[in-house]
């Protein structure tokens, strides 16, 4: 019997996703997905917002293969906190095959730090979503991007689409790379050319160390599965104006979905409706990642 049972109402990920009809170009980079868990070994941090169904990293894996990816960037979910030891593993276990994006406090160290780029860790996540973590100081976040800037990593954040007025000056302020996950979040009911898609369009056009994933049909959709017709416009239009400055990935095993579970094999469909020629998918899935991720292979 685990320590742990997940939340009464959690949605575990797709037992059996389709085949895509798509084939990722060689050396595609799945650039967002979490292991959790599994919960006996790498137990879930106390101050977690929620308890998922565990899912390891030679499930992520298998996943990898069966979609026609070649490489995962495994994201540290809010639900191991400042525990990296989970997605560590994950990349230990890949053989190479796997970088990592931690959590960490601002008693973090510059020797655990090397610790953890040793293990295939490139950058840190800060988390701006208040249903998934508590309010981190913005002096502490500095301080953390002061520690990891010397390492060469990036940083990765989360915010909704109507707080990033609000964190503008923050992200102005930061030293490194910084890529912001699933588009930050805008309202898809909204126009993709209007005024509040605008503002981070914006962003982006003005600041060139800001990278956008162009993730989470599943999340962001109102008109729903399988085809997230809706997110269609906001996806293309960020992966043509800045084709390399954007990332696609799973977000595997999709922490927090309440409509539905989406299927991994439907989702990687896609990604051709967004990044619609051979060469911005060769851009999005191979040479942006491996610019970020493995920059020593990176042929572009
Ligand atoms: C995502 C999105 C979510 C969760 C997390 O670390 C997490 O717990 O990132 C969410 O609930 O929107 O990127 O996986």
């Amino acid at each position: 019997m685990s320590k742990f049972t997940m939340d009464a109402d959690w949605l575990p990920f797709h037992p059996n996703p389709s085949k895509p009809v798509f084939t990722p170009p060689a050396g595609a980079v799945d650039a967002h997905c979490h292991v959790f868990g599994p919960g006996d070994k790498f137990p879930f941090a106390p101050e977690r917002k929620y308890t998922p169904c565990d899912a390891s990293a030679a499930q992520l894996f298998e996943l990898r293969d069966f979609l026609g990816f070649s490489r995962n960037v495994v994201v540290q979910a809010t639900c191991h906190g400042k525990d990296n030891r989970a997605m560590v593993d994950a990349l230990v276990q890949s053989n190479g095959k796997a970088r990592g994006v931690a959590s960490v406090g601002p008693d973090i160290t510059m020797e655990e730090l090397q610790e953890m780029h040793d293990a295939g860790v490139r950058g840190v996540r800060f988390n701006f979503v208040k249903r998934l973590v508590d309010a981190t100081p913005k002096e502490v976040f500095l301080g953390i991007a002061e520690k990891i800037a010397k390492l060469g990593w990036h940083i990765v954040v989360y915010f909704e689409a109507q707080d990033l007025a609000e964190l503008e000056p923050f992200l102005k302020q930061l030293p490194t790379t910084i890529v912001v996950d699933h588009m930050g979040r805008p309202d898809v009911t909204r126009d993709a050319d209007g005024p509040e898609f605008a503002r981070f369009f914006n962003l982006m056009a003005e600041n060139e160390n800001i990278w956008s994933k162009v993730t989470c049909p599943e999340r962001l959709s109102v008109t729903g599965p399988d085809t997230y017709d809706d997110v269609v416009p906001f996806a293309k239009k960020l992966v043509e104006a800045f084709p390399d400055r954007v990332l696609w990935g799973t977000d595997w095993p999709h922490p927090n979905m309440k409509s539905h579970m989406p299927d991994d094999g439907k989702l990687t469909d896609f990604i051709p409706r967004i990044a619609v020629t051979e060469e911005a998918r060769q851009r999005l899935l191979v040479d942006n990642p491996m610019r970020l991720y493995w920059p020593e292979e990176a042929n572009s």
